[in-house]
């Protein structure tokens, strides 16, 4: 039987397995996540107190470790590289650094075969659930516009797909369909209306994997989950510094990280809002992300790419509803919950903001098509 251990002990343990010589002070989980188990750490070291990130890798969703943490290293490396060579300061405030483990390897491997990794915490930075104002908005865009430009030049092989076919909707609605047929929690009677609007937008689904097959949508090297949560800005000047979680950095369409980024920056709500009449796509967050987004990637987009960008934060919006809603039905394996229905509520907000995606969404793309 698998013996039950403290977080304290936990910690303890791997802390003394990286590249960090002093003392574990103190240790705390962060809820922010769906996937990963992520603690903040502070040691005591060299006469001062220094802060860690440890994370646990889901294995269950990451299933080649090795191939999540090569891609972490090129990209982190790359990023560094070019800061540097554009003596940007605050190197290390604007990209991740790993911290090896003692054996220089870039994850450890504990005795329970749980994966983890050390990176440097970002001090004096913050994240946000929903955006504040529009100066936010726009440094999201900003920020992973920025992101993937650096990244137009990488050289080398291609990057592993950590998850193959993460983004693909029309696989995840052939997914839902089945978790709806085996019904294994007698959920689906409870989910009418949602399964029917999703039924009713099916054919949005093939959309972009059509055009990344065809090659009239190019694949570039992409972040793949843009959550406004995962840019840390400067508790101070509310710049963005630093872009996280790149576990699914890999190739992609620069269209799913345009669109995850309008579905969470432009809405007004968290992710799982009860209160529906809250939840629409705010437009002056839209038209700030679209600035910074395209000022910054601007110069590699294509004609057609831009005119997709609206569409994409419908079909990413889309595409998310419809993987809480099969996890709902699946019995909440994939995504973390705090609460009954959690992924259903998730569910549902989404479903809200594609239809005031979808009403705005003229609207919307004639702003783009004036950048
Ligand atoms: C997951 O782990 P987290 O919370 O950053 C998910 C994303 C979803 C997101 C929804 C690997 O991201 O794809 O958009 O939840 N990540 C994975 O909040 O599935
Ligand atoms: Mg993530």
């Amino acid at each position: 039987m698998r013996e039950i251990r403290s977080d304290r002990e936990v910690l303890e343990e791997i802390s003394h397995k990286f590249q960090i010589y002093g003392e574990l002070l103190h240790a705390e989980v962060c809820k922010i996540g769906h996937i990963n188990e992520t603690y903040i750490a502070a040691y005591y070291q060299a006469g001062t107190r220094v802060r860690y990130i440890h994370q646990r890798i889901n294995t269950d969703v990451f299933k080649n470790p090795d191939h999540v943490m090569e891609n972490v290293m090129r990209v982190t490396k790359h990023i560094r590289d070019t800061l540097r060579k554009k003596q940007i300061k605050e190197v290390t405030r604007r990209t991740l650094t790993l911290v090896p483990t003692r054996d220089g390897l870039p994850y450890y491997r504990d005795c329970y075969d749980n994966c983890w990794r050390t990176y440097f915490l970002i001090e004096d930075t913050r994240t946000y659930d929903v955006v504040k104002n529009e100066r936010q908005a726009y440094q999201a865009g900003k920020a992973f516009g920025e992101f993937q430009n650096y990244l137009i030049n990488l050289k080398g092989n291609r990057l592993y797909d950590t998850i193959p076919n993460f983004h693909n909707t029309p696989l995840r609605l052939e997914t839902l369909y089945k978790a709806i047929e085996e019904d294994k929690f007698n959920r689906a009677a409870g989910v009418k209306r949602e399964i029917n609007f999703i039924k009713k937008h099916e054919a949005i689904a093939p959309i972009l994997i059509r055009g990344l097959k065809d090659g009239s949508i190019p694949e570039r090297i992409t972040h793949n989950d843009t959550k406004f949560n995962n840019v840390m800005m400067d508790v101070k000047t509310d710049e963005a510094m630093c872009v996280i979680d790149l576990d699914t950095v890999m190739p992609g369409t620069v269209l799913y990280d345009f669109g995850d980024m309008v579905r969470t920056t432009t809405s007004s709500t968290t992710e799982d809002e009860l209160n529906l009449s809250k939840v629409k796509a705010r437009t002056s967050m839209f038209q700030s992300l679209a600035k910074g987004y395209v000022e910054n990637a601007g110069s590699f987009l294509t004609p057609k790419e831009k005119s997709l960008l609206t569409f994409a934060g419908k079909l990413i919006t889309y595409t998310i509803a419809i993987r809480f809603l099969t996890d709902y039905l699946s019995g909440d394996v994939y995504f973390r919950v705090h609460r009954p229905f959690h992924n259903l509520d998730r569910c549902r907000t989404q479903l809200k903001l594609v239809e005031s995606l979808e009403r705005k969404e003229d609207e919307f793309q004639k702003f783009v098509d004036l950048l």
